[in-house]
């Protein structure tokens, strides 16, 4: 039996699932596909998340969305105690659970987790869920309370939340009553601890000009007007593309994703010269903001512009306020800061990051549970995918420090509260598009710094990101932090021949793990050299290797 719960009574419920005719991969962000595919993923994750939960002995988290993707897909993660993505070797027991053909294939699989992990059966499990605003949603939500309930789980259904607001109620539970707290796991604890920060960290200067946030038509709409109901007059928010019950909005021409892809406006917003600017994704995980000049002419500061402006400003507190870490051999170091990269980022940023900053910049393959990882080596990990995905994180020692120290000087007492300032207004947990955004603001505000001001930190070299459909995108191998192919090697070798003939010149093709597309990815020392490489490497992915639809083009 399974802690009480018999083999029969799981067999069961799990005759309400059966799987279809596909296979599931856990991809960069949990599985994603078509919402309708998705009931007896649900239901399987339901059990799994048990198992989680009594593996560690603490509360795990479910999340259903497909954040970025079209509304009819959908999707599920499970998130970790403090938030973070689930253990990688995990992975490999939800895609086999997903893809578990009948009842007594479901029961086999749980048993070998059961086993291979020590699990201990008799201890209780706890799981708190949450979804976006996508119509399949209820029924998935069903599903997933199944799986659960015939486990006889202790379960918190916190309904619809943005990703990151359930990945911090996941972390405040788990950390209740210890020292490392992390506050109330309510959507209320949630924004007074984003608001007291924020408002300490901009006390007395003055207030930016009004900021349009572009909601995708997703969850971060209602939440947005949540906490802007709280945060008053301290702030000035207009929420635009916030139609969350009208069907086909959601992400449709608008959002992060849309308007980093196409470098333009979302549609159902007004955009004037001296506006200011930002989109969200469908579920506000992501950010990137933008403005149109005084020629017209769309300027975007996108995930890389937001790590470069936060390490800036942190390594210019970090200076002033000139703290020593204690490390663990007994010496004391300064700070050290770093930021994570992937091959998206604009080469541009990495230089500035390096060259300018002189701050290190790892790189790691896409996805935020790799540059998460990568990050927490650091006492300030600075992480943002270009596509707005990131956060800063802080290590303990880092924390602890901020705390202790004093300023022997008003400067650098000043900078130590600004630092500590920080660790409260960023979600720690993972990238979290209202927090990035008040960590944006409150950086512009207390550099009285424009979008203009911003964007001249460093030039982007003109970029190209197309999407080209195959008949099998896992054809496709990447190495070398998805920078290059292992597989086909043809390609590579195309690849590399064209790269040679531009200034600047980089390009990669990498197989999505959330859309069932190959992304390609060009930039250069001009726009049009940059859509030429681009066109060329993804005219050859779709003639060569498999091309399904429309060919690319420009
Ligand atoms: C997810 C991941 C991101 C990743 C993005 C695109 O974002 O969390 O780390 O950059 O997918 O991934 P891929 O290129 O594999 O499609 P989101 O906002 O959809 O959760």
């Amino acid at each position: 039996s399974f802690g009480g719960i018999t083999a029969e009574a799981i067999k069961t419920a799990a005759k309400a699932y059966p799987k279809p005719a596909v296979t599931y991969t856990y991809g960069t962000a949990g599985f994603r596909t078509k919402g309708d595919l998705l009931p007896s993923v649900m239901f399987r994750i339901g059990l799994l998340a048990v198992l989680r939960s009594k593996c560690l002995g603490k509360t795990i988290g479910v999340m259903i969305t497909a954040s970025h993707n079209p509304e009819i897909d959908n999707g599920v993660k499970l998130v970790e105690p403090l938030g973070e993505m689930l253990k990688q070797s995990w992975e490999g027991y939800c895609t086999e659970l997903a893809n578990a053909e009948t009842e007594d294939a479901i029961i086999e699989t749980l048993k070998k987790v059961i086993s291979e992990e020590n699990i201990p059966m008799d201890v209780d499990s706890s799981v708190v869920i949450a979804r976006d605003t996508r119509p399949s949603g209820d029924l998935l939500v069903k599903a997933l309370l199944d799986g659960l309930n015939v486990m006889k789980a202790d379960i918190k259904n916190y309904d619809m939340l943005t990703t990151p607001q359930l990945h911090y109620m996941v972390r405040c539970i788990n950390t209740k009553g210890t020292p490392d707290a992390y506050g109330e796991p309510t959507t209320d604890g949630y924004y007074n601890k984003l608001y007291s920060a924020f408002k300490k960290f901009i006390a007395g200067k003055p207030k930016l000009s009004q900021l349009h946030v572009d909601c995708a038509n997703g969850v971060g709409a209602p939440k947005l007007k949540e906490l802007i109901k709280i945060m008053g007059d301290d702030i000035d928010i207009k929420v635009e593309n916030d139609q969350i019950t009208t069907k086909g909005k959601l992400n449709y021409n608008c959002g992060a994703d849309y308007v980093k892809l196409n470098q333009s406006q979302p549609e159902g917003m007004e955009l004037k010269p001296g506006y200011r600017a930002c989109s969200l994704d469908g579920d506000a995980d992501r950010i990137v903001y933008y403005y149109v000049d005084n020629d017209n002419v769309f300027r975007l500061l996108d995930g890389d512009k937001i790590a470069s402006l936060a390490a800036g400003y942190i390594m210019d507190m970090a200076k002033t306020a000139n703290i020593e870490i204690p490390r663990e051999d007994g010496s004391k170091s300064p700070l050290k800061i770093g930021v994570v990269q992937t091959a998206y980022a604009n080469g541009s940023s990495t230089d500035y990051l390096r060259n300018k900053l002189n701050v290190p910049v790892p790189f790691t393959q896409t996805g935020v549970k790799h540059l998460h990882h990568e990050a927490q080596k650091y006492d300030v990990g600075v992480y943002f995918e270009a596509n707005g995905h990131g956060t800063v994180l802080f290590s303990d020692a880092a924390i602890k420090a901020f705390k202790n120290s004093k300023g022997s000087t008003p400067e650098q007492e000043n900078a130590i509260k600004s630092l500590q300032g920080l660790t409260e207004l960023i979600n720690q947990a993972v990238g979290d598009a209202i927090s990035d955004m008040l960590l944006v603001e409150a950086i512009l505000t207390v550099c009285g710094w424009t979008l203009e001001q911003w964007n001249s930190q460093y030039t982007d070299l003109p970029s190209k990101q197309e999407k080209v459909k195959v008949a099998n995108r896992h054809q496709f191998k990447c190495i070398k932090a998805d920078t290059e192919l292992a597989e086909p090697k043809e390609l590579q070798e195309i690849i590399n021949e064209e790269v040679k003939k531009y200034p600047h010149g980089r390009c990669f093709v990498r197989p999505s793990g959330t859309e069932d597309i190959v992304r390609v990815y060009a930039e250069a020392d001009t726009t049009e050299n940059a859509l030429k490489l681009n066109y060329t490497i993804s005219g050859v992915v779709f003639d060569k290797f498999g091309g399904v639809g429309e060919r690319p083009s420009y």
